[in-house]
């Protein structure tokens, strides 16, 4: 996969980028990432790239050439998947994640100020996409966040063998909890289960733990699950104790 990034901020991306697990992906060649300087396309004089907003308003708004520009020398057949990222997008999932994980190039807008022209929208940007309903001062973290959830879902770029569909998520699942040595520290211990090494009760009693957490902090998620009727019943008594 190759992801092209169009943003005023190209500074913002390489320490990101070149960190941990996704740093290890580019540098693999599993997936490339490209960022260009919205500014550098600017045909005006001073290389501006926002103007006022008709129809008046406080803000400016990121005009429309400098973006068409760069859309068509980075993407000129439309052959990209063109993603906008913003608060009024279509908040992002781990549906969309995975579908997403499946183009072959995709380009990212980041927006700033109050927005970009919506004839950039209308015209150039196939899919407006939100990473949440809070207001950030630009695109670009925006980006770098659905940047490392896809290079995720790519072949080879988590380390174990299990892969992403092993984690949390896949099951629409909060994840249970997890521990480590030492078994008791400072007096706050471990769940005796985990160290019986009874494994059916130790699987059993790490469903229990995901159904609860998900059941109590995100009932959302919780109305999805798909569970047999022998399980429905269980958790009733589980949740009740
Ligand atoms: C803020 C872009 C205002 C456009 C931003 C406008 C954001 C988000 C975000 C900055 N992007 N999810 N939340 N972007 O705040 O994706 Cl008009």
């Amino acid at each position: 996969m190759h992801i092209d990034v169009l943003t005023l901020f190209c500074e913002m991306f390489p320490s990101v980028l070149g960190a941990s697990i996704l740093g290890r992906a580019l540098e693999n060649k599993l997936l490339s990432v490209e960022t260009h300087d919205i500014r550098a396309y600017a045909e005006n004089k001073h290389h501006r790239v926002d103007d006022y907003a008709f129809g008046g308003g406080t803000g400016l708004v990121m005009m429309p050439q400098p973006i068409f520009s760069a859309i068509r020398d980075i993407d000129p057949e439309h052959k990209a998947r063109r993603i906008y990222m913003s608060p009024q997008g279509k908040p992002l999932d781990d549906a969309r994640v995975r579908a997403l994980a499946k183009e072959e190039h995709i380009v990212i807008l980041c927006g700033h100020y109050e927005g970009v022209d919506q004839r950039v929208i209308d015209e150039l940007i196939d899919e407006e996409i939100s990473i949440g309903d809070y207001v950030l001062t630009g695109g670009e973290l925006p980006a770098m966040v659905l940047i490392d959830a896809l290079a995720r879902q790519v072949e080879g770029v988590l380390g174990n063998e299990l892969g992403a569909d092993e984690e949390s998520f896949a099951d629409g699942l909060l994840e249970y909890p997890q521990y480590t040595r030492p078994a008791d520290f400072e007096g706050h211990k471990v769940p005796d289960v985990l160290l019986s090494g009874h494994h059916a009760n130790i699987l059993k009693w790490r469903r229990q733990q995901q159904l609860l957490k998900t059941y109590r902090v995100r009932p959302d998620l919780f109305s999805k699950v798909e569970l047999s009727d022998k399980e429905r019943k269980a958790f009733e008594t589980l949740k009740n104790q």
